[in-house]
């Protein structure tokens, strides 16, 4: 099993679309096992985004990810990292394929809705950046058996 984190941004809570996105994952069959609405600091965004911190859209990322509240949740099953990247679509919304959740809700990169882990590196890095162990919570759904072989 993996764990990958994800984000609701700031533009998919005041849309409304904090439903609308984890139904999408959930539907895949993915297990929210940690999940809670936070507004994220200066300093935790640049610790978070530390890999783009010399790209030129880098304070302007910091200025949109802190500038009103996310939810950040973390999502388990069988290769989760890839399964929640490919639900979420391309980075560019241009670019994301419809079906996705980017390719359905979103235009412009600056405002793309949603963050996934990219990898499994980064997933335990952000995983441990954003929850504490013991608000992630390991639990039996009786539905487990018909989705995991
Ligand atoms: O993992 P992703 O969110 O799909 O993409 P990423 O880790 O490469 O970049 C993190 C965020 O930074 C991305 O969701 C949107 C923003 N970003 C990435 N590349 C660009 C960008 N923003 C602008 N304005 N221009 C870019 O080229």
């Amino acid at each position: 099993m993996e764990r990958t984190l994800i984000i609701v941004k700031p533009d998919g809570v005041q849309r409304g679309l904090i439903g609308e996105v984890i139904a999408r994952l959930e539907r895949r069959g993915l297990k929210v096992v940690g999940l809670k609405m936070m507004q994220i600091s200066r300093e935790l965004a640049e610790q978070h985004y530390g890999v783009h911190r010399e790209r030129p859209f880098f304070a302007s990322l910091v200025e949109y990810i802190t500038s009103a509240p996310v939810v950040v949740g973390v999502l388990e099953g069988p290769k989760a990292i890839e399964v929640t990247r490919a639900t979420v679509g391309a980075t560019n919304p241009v670019d994301a394929a419809p079906g996705t959740i980017r390719g359905d809700f979103g235009l412009t990169i600056g405002r793309n809705l949603i963050h996934a882990s990219d990898g499994a590196e980064s997933a335990e890095h952000e995983i441990n950046l954003f929850f504490r162990p013991e608000e992630l919570i390991s639990y039996e759904r009786a539905v487990d058996p018909w989705i995991v072989e």
